[in-house]
C-alpha cells in the first residue's frame, strides 16, 4: 500500500524512469504478497507444518472512527433466503404515472456511450427499450461517443425511434488520459493486472471509459439541463413491458439512483480504492449521510477474500451498465470532489477501477439508502447477468435466472443490499 501511494507521488513529480520500473516491480511483489502468504499458509497448514491464518472476517472495531460505524449502523437488517424474483413481482409501490396521464414528463434522456462499429447491437437494444418503454413515452435519446458518429450510425438510430435524438461528442478533456498520469506506471501496473487475469487491463480506452462514466458523463455541456438520465448499454436485453413512466417514478417517490443487479468485482481491479476512498471521507467526514450504505460496502462475511484483496471493500456494486439516476446527485459536491480525489490517485489507469464500484461507494456513503431503488419488474440482461422477474409482463427470460452458467450463480451478492440496507 505504502509503494502504491509512492508510485502516484511519482506520478505527479518527473522522475528517472529507471527508478520508476524498477519501483514498479518493488510493488508487483508486494501487491502480490498478501495473496502468496496466504497461499503458503494454507499450504503449510495442509501439511501439517503451521497452524492456519484464518480468513480476517470483518470486525465494526477495525473502521476508522471517522466513517461513524456504529452497532446499529452495522447491523443486518434483512436476511432473505429465497430469490424474491420468483414471487409475482409486479410494479412498485408508490406515485405511478401512465402514458395516458396528464401529466408532464420528467427532465429526462436515454443516455448511451456508444462507437459508431456497435451500431447493430445498439438497434437491437433500442428495438427493446422502444418496445417496453419509450414508445409510450418519447424520452429523447442522447448518445455519447469520443469520435464523431458517422452518417450511417446517426440515419440508423433515427429510424430506430420516433423520439429525439441527440449526438453528442465527448470533448477531448473529457475523455484523454489526464496528464498526471505516468505512462510508464500504467504499463507496468497494467501488466499485474493482466497476470490477474483482468480483463481489458491494457485496453487503454476501457480505462478511459470507466474513468468517463464515473465522473464526467454529467459534466457534458449537452446534460447541463438535464436532471434524469437511464444509462443504456449496447447488446442489452429488455423482457417487460414497463407501463409507468420510470423517471416519473423517480421523481414523485423520491428516489435518486435505481439499478437492476448487484455483483461482486473483481478484487485485484480495485486495491486501492477503498483505502483511497478512507483518505476522501477523512478529510471531509461532513459528506457522509447519516443513513448511508456503509454496513453493505464493509460487509466482509459474504466474500472475505474479496473484502482482503480490496482492502476492506465487500466489491459487491450495483451493475452500472444499466442505471437511472439523478444527475444531481453526481453534481453534488460530495460525489464530484469524491470522483476528483480519485482521479488525482490515478486508480483508473494504474488499477482498473469501474464506474460501478465507484458509482456505488459513493451512493453507499454520501446518500440516504432509501432513495436507492431496485427495479425488479425491469427484465434486463447484460451478458452473462440478467434480472427476470416472474410476471405476466415479461417475453423471453426465465423468471428467477442470474446467469446462464449455474456455477457462476455465487457472483450475485444482490441479497447483500437487502441484509444491511434495505429490501423495499
Ligand atoms: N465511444 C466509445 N464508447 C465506448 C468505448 N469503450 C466502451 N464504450 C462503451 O462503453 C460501454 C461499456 O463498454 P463495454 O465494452 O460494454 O464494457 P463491459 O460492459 O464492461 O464489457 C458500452 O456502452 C460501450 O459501447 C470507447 O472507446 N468509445
Ligand atoms: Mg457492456
Amino acid at each position: 500500500m505504502r509503494l502504491t501511494q509512492r508510485a502516484r507521488l511519482w506520478a505527479r513529480t518527473p522522475v528517472l524512469t529507471l527508478v520508476a520500473l524498477v519501483s514498479v516491480a518493488a510493488l508487483i511483489l508486494l501487491l502480490h504478497r498478501p495473496e502468496s502468504a496466504a497461499e503458503e499458509t494454507t499450504a503449510a497448514a495442509a501439511a501439517g507444518t503451521k497452524k492456519a491464518a484464518p480468513v480476517t472476517a470483518f470486525r465494526g472495531d477495525q473502521l476508522p472512527e471517522y466513517l461513524g460505524a456504529t452497532p446499529e449502523k452495522l447491523a443486518v437488517k434483512n436476511v432473505i433466503t429465497s430469490n424474491p424474483l420468483l414471487d409475482d413481482v409486479d410494479e412498485p409501490v408508490g406515485i405511478l404515472t401512465r402514458a395516458t396521464d396528464d401529466a408532464p414528463r420528467a427532465n429526462a434522456t436515454l443516455l448511451v456511450l456508444v462507437r459508431n462499429n456497435e451500431l447493430k447491437g445498439l438497434l437491437g437494444t433500442m428495438r427493446d427499450v422502444e418496445r417496453t418503454f419509450n414508445s409510450k413515452f418519447n424520452y429523447p435519446w442522447t448518445f455519447f461517443n469520443d469520435k464523431p458518429f458517422s452518417d450511417v450510425f446517426k440515419r440508423q438510430v433515427r429510424a430506430a425511434t420516433k423520439a429525439e435524438c441527440r449526438f453528442e461528442t465527448i470533448p477531448r478533456e473529457h475523455w484523454d488520459t489526464p496528464e498526471w498520469i505516468n505512462n510508464d506506471i500504467t504499463e507496468v501496473s497494467n501488466k499485474i493486472l493482466v497476470e490477474d487475469n483482468i480483463m481489458y487491463a491494457q485496453m487503454g480506452s476501457y480505462h478511459r471509459m470507466c474513468r468517463w462514466n464515473s465522473g464526467m458523463f454529467y459534466k457534458h455541456p449537452a446534460l447541463k439541463d438535464v436532471r434524469w438520465y437511464w444509462r443504456v448499454e449496447p447488446n442489452t436485453r429488455y423482457f417487460c413491458s414497463i407501463d409507468y413512466d420510470v423517471f416519473r417514478y423517480m421523481e414523485d417517490n423520491d428516489k435518486t439512483y435505481g439499478y437492476v443487479i448487484n455483483i461482486y468485482d473483481a478484487p485485484q481491479s480495485i486495491r486501492t480504492l477503498w483505502p483511497t476512498t478512507l483518505e476522501f471521507v477523512a478529510k471531509h467526514p461532513e459528506y457522509l449521510h447519516p443513513n448511508n450504505s456503509l454496513a453493505w460496502l464493509v460487509d466482509g462475511n459474504s466474500r472475505p477474500n474479496h473484502h482482503r484483496i480490496a482492502n476492506g471493500y465487500s466489491t459487491c456494486h450495483f451493475w452500472s451498465n444499466f442505471e437511472i439516476g439523478d444527475m444531481n446527485f453526481f453534481r453534488s459536491e460530495a460525489y464530484d470532489k469524491y470522483f476528483e480525489y480519485l482521479d488525482q490517485a490515478g486508480g483508473f489507469f494504474y488499477e482498473r477501477w469501474g464506474d460501478a464500484p465507484v458509482h456505488s461507494v459513493g451512493l453507499g456513503l454520501f446518500l440516504d439508502q432509501s432513495k436507492i431503488h431496485w427495479f425488479k419488474d425491469i427484465g434486463y440482461l447484460h451478458q452473462p447477468y440478467y434480472n427476470c422477474p416472474s410476471s405476466n409482463k415479461c417475453r423471453g427470460c426465465k423468471a428467477g435466472r442470474f446467469v446462464t452458467t449455474p456455477s457462476m450463480n455465487p457472483e450475485n451478492c444482490i441479497n447483500n443490499f437487502f441484509k444491511y440496507a434495505h429490501a423495499d
